[in-house]
């Protein structure tokens, strides 16, 4: 661990810590910790010094800074290496370059805002700073097949549900193939992209964007659709809070994968997504109609009856419920 991290986690720690006492610790000198602390008071962290007692932290920015998420995670890959920017074009983009540069499983790339954030289908991912949940996470599991990679996004979005109703109480439901909706409004995405050669996957990269703290303003006119957490819930979270047990979640249900296989948590996914049964509209490449989704198989593709009572099975694409 970084001795600036270390030194953050110390005072995270402690009321006071005598300078002193922090070089010992770090064997650096006394005037190599004031340079730290010096540092982290540019970041934004009020910290309180005193001759005799030390350093006390006071507070802490309201920033996603990686030493911070970092603080207890406990984790055993998910944000081992943490990277944070305040405003990016795309964390997946960031990720993707990163990724090809040797990067380790499990780093994560968190932003508070994007300029370029993307949805499926080259499609825009609108964020405000500061408001939400923006990461992406680097996986590189081991013999995937292309055909596999859609689990990922399952797990994400069962970790999203599971983890928002820890914290709020309140039920989110999981709209096929990559949304998290509560009372109608979307309030979640996750964009799962791939680099490898052919059938060979080298790495994965998840992107998960999710609206925390937004309020109507916080939206652009044209998206009626988006909602928050705190919209639909009256409940503010706190965003460390709820980004450590998202971390702690995907990490806790990708090492049960690896172990156990994929089938309990696309069980789990199911109960957690409101699409079967429902009268839908869809469309995949060049098919669209409107029908009812009688399944939801074990490839996570959808089977839809539609309205001249053809059967369709649907592996990606759009759907609206109607
Ligand atoms: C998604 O695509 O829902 C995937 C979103 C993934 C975003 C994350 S943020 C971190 C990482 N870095 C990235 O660049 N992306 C990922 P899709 O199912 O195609 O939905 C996109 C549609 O959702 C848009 O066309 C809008 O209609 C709507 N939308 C855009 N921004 C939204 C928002 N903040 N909240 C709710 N809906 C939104």
């Amino acid at each position: 661990m970084p001795n600036k991290e270390i030194i953050i986690h110390y005072l995270l720690r402690h009321d006071w810590i005598s300078g002193s006492e922090l070089a010992e610790k770090l064997s650096i000198s006394r005037t190599a910790v004031w340079n730290h602390i010096s540092y982290f008071r540019q970041k934004g962290y009020i910290i309180d010094s005193h001759p005799k007692s030390g350093y006390r932290l006071l507070n802490i920015p309201d920033s996603l800074y990686p030493e911070l998420i970092r603080f207890d995670l406990n984790t055993r890959i998910i944000g081992n290496k943490i990277i944070h920017f305040p405003v990016t074009g795309s964390t997946n983009d960031d990720l993707l370059n990163l990724g090809a540069q040797g990067y380790p499983e499990g780093t994560v790339v968190i932003a508070e805002q994007q300029t370029k954030g993307k949805g499926r289908y080259n499609r825009k991912w609108e964020s405000t700073y500061n408001k939400s949940i923006l990461f992406s996470l680097l996986l590189r599991p081991d013999n995937i097949k292309l055909m596999d990679c859609y689990q990922f996004t399952i797990l994400s979005s069962v970790c999203i549900v599971e983890t928002l109703f820890d914290l709020t109480e309140s039920q989110f439901s999981i709209k096929w193939p990559n949304d998290i909706y509560s009372q109608g409004k979307k309030i979640a995405g996750i964009l799962t992209e791939l680099r490898g050669e052919m059938e060979l996957i080298n790495y994965i990269v998840v992107g998960i964007g999710i609206n925390l703290n937004q309020d109507t303003t916080d939206f652009p006119d044209n998206l009626p659709s988006a909602g928050s957490v705190y919209l639909s819930t009256g409940i503010m979270l706190d965003r460390f809070q709820y980004i450590k047990c998202l971390l702690k979640k995907i990490d806790h249900y990708y090492f049960y994968m690896k172990n156990n296989g994929f089938t309990d948590i696309f069980e789990k996914w199911k109960t957690y997504c409101d699409t079967n049964g429902k009268r839908v509209t869809f469309s995949s490449g060049n098919i669209s109609g409107s029908g009812i989704v009688l399944d939801i198989n074990s490839d996570g593709a959808l089977i839809i009856q539609d309205d001249n009572n053809m059967k369709f099975t649907i592996y990606s694409g759009d759907i609206s419920i109607i």
